[in-house]
């Protein structure tokens, strides 16, 4: 099975947790993009539900789609929130953010009963750190929060535009570091150093967040719990 097809796979799962009337808080990434397009397909057969999305890429889908879609202030509790990560570790803790847009992604997880992750096996770690963590700062502190972060040995970069023109802005318009800081064998602490440093807005490590893990491979789709 290739990646993509894993993706589809724990998309079309992932629907099966959502149910009539439900409040439905939709993802950011290709994942969850292949979860609203199948959810979409569901909403066409009749399935009645709200939604509200953590990204604008993902709203306007939803709002391509005839889904009802709104926002967090209009909507402020979801039954669950479906969303991809980047990497996830026993515990179901989790690097998020690869995307840009962990900050939302984080506002509406937290706004939702259950927060269940799709992913495919490739996302499975022992250990989170592999892929760069991601840290969301205010657009006048980012010398400040470079330095701090690089004094943690946390090994900051900013990360460029998608098309390379300039910095990358996220939908809240700060900037990110990303953090090529290797293994994080003590995620907690690391959030707690990050928090710490005023200029942050948000940062890429979900812990105690997620209530299960949808994993798509070779066997089909398995479940994961914290
Ligand atoms: C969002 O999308 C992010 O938190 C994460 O960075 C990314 C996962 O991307 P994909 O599903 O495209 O691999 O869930």
């Amino acid at each position: 099975m290739t990646q993509d097809e894993a993706k589809a796979l724990v998309g079309k799962r992932a629907v099966e947790f959502v149910q009539d009337g439900m409040a439905v808080g939709l993802g950011t990434g290709s994942t969850s993009t292949l979860f609203i397009k199948a959810l979409g397909e569901r909403v066409k057969q009749g399935l009645k539900i709200r939604c509200v999305a953590s990204s604008d890429a993902s709203h306007n889908l939803a709002a391509s789609l005839g889904m009802d879609i709104t926002t967090l202030d209009k909507l402020p509790d979801l039954d669950v929130y479906i969303d991809g990560a980047d990497e996830v570790a026993p515990g179901l803790t989790l690097i998020k953010g690869g995307g840009g847009a962990m900050l939302r992604e984080k506002i509406v997880a937290s706004s939702a009963k259950k927060f269940i992750v799709v992913v495919d096996q490739t996302k499975v770690v022992k250990t989170l750190g592999r892929f760069p963590l991601p840290v969301e700062v205010i657009k006048m502190a980012l010398p400040l929060v470079h330095s701090k972060l690089a004094a943690l040995g946390l090994n900051p970069s900013q990360r460029p535009a998608k098309n390379g023109d300039g910095p990358y802005l996220t939908d809240e318009g700060n900037y990110i570091l990303d953090c090529a800081c290797g293994q994080i064998p003590d995620p907690a602490a690391t959030a707690a150093a990050i928090r710490g440093i005023v200029g942050v807005v948000e940062h890429g490590l979900f812990l105690n967040m997620a209530s299960l893990a949808l994993i798509a491979g070779d066997g089909g789709v398995t479940e994961m719990y914290p």
